[in-house]
């Protein structure tokens, strides 16, 4: 039986590591599909590597059941291209699925499903059905469970608390904010340090888990009134990538726009515009943040897209 497989590190060594032959191209894929995963980038090289050999590439064509609920779990699965649908049914007395199946969730190119009948010996919760021609990395179940499921347990255990205290993090089920602390990378500022500067193009989105940052935001003159005091002060060096032609000659003033503390959020408004960032982000004392890539951030925070333009007034 599954339920009998060894965690004890001591055999779980022994066990033939798996390595299925891949083709530069190939190689180059999966690298492409990894990236802005975090539970990845943080792997070592060695067990990255591991990953990586043991990956099987499958292709399915449209309304496949890749996963079907009440299966035991065999292997975890990565969405290079394409999308699937998830399905999960009530469970009878006996926990067979019984009923209508609902409709809980959509995962595309990037993200991933089948890690919870691996991580908890357990019946597949849902059944996977691709929506239309897809492609996959599988990753069998020992490799999984050898070389990625301790840190998958590690970083849910983490950041769970803190995930559910955050306010814009209220209405996503327990299984959205799991998948969310996959994606999250700890990050530690010291007094003073530059978390985002203004001007620079955006590639993450932070949280702030311990700690205070002031926001500061650099304008030209002709965007102060007149008597404005700061009008007196230094003009700040100007920003270089943000200077157009016509405003190489206005001197710039910066000044404290705003403060954030635990919970708070920043960097978001680059990655929902594609502009450069609005503002600077400087640690204030030390600083504990966590964050998150890009392409997590459109994956997993896409339904919160509306909270987080009515909200984005606040640096503008
Ligand atoms: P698995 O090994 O159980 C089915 O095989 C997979 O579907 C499961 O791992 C997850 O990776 C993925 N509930 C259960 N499984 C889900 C869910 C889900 N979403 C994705 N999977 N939801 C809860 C519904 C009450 C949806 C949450 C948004």
């Amino acid at each position: 039986s599954v339920s009998a497989e060894s965690m004890d590190p001591s055999t779980v060594g022994k066990t033939e590591s798996k390595y299925i032959y891949k083709t530069p191209e190939q190689k180059e894929r999966i690298s492409n599909s990894l990236k802005g995963n975090f539970l990845f980038e943080q792997l070592d090289e060695d067990s990255y590597h591991g990953v990586v050999d043991a990956m099987e590439e499958k292709t399915v064509g449209p309304n496949v059941d890749v996963i079907v609920q009440g299966d035991v779990g065999d292997y975890f699965y990565i969405v290079e291209t394409g999308e699937f649908d998830i399905y999960k049914s009530k469970l009878d007395s006996e926990g067979k699925p019984t009923g209508e199946p609902a409709l809980v969730a959509t995962v595309k190119g990037g993200g991933s499903f089948g890690e919870m009948a691996l991580m908890y010996n357990s019946p597949r919760a849902a059944t996977v059905r691709s929506t239309m021609d897809s492609t996959l990395w599988a990753i069998d179940r020992i490799t999984f469970r050898r070389l990625l499921m301790e840190r998958t347990f590690k970083k849910r255990q983490m950041y769970e608390k803190f995930l559910l205290d955050i306010p814009l993090l209220g209405k996503l089920e327990p299984y959205e904010l799991q998948k969310i602390s996959d994606s999250l990378q700890s990050c530690i500022f010291e007094d003073g340090e530059t978390v985002i500067r203004q001007g620079d193009i955006g590639d993450s989105f932070y949280l702030i888990e311990e700690g205070h940052a002031i926001v500061l935001k650099k304008s030209p003159r002709s965007a102060f009134r007149p008597d404005d005091p700061i009008l007196n002060t230094t003009p700040v060096k100007k920003d270089p990538s943000s200077r157009s032609v016509d405003e190489e000659d206005e001197d710039y003033f910066e000044r404290q726009v705003g403060k954030l503390g635990k919970g708070d959020y920043f960097g978001e408004l680059a990655l929902l515009s594609n502009e450069t960032r609005k503002a600077t982000i400087v640690a204030e004392g030390k600083l504990k943040c966590v964050k998150m890539s890009k392409l997590s951030f459109e994956r997993l925070l896409g339904p919160l897209i509306k909270t987080f333009r009515r909200k984005s007034t606040l640096y503008k």
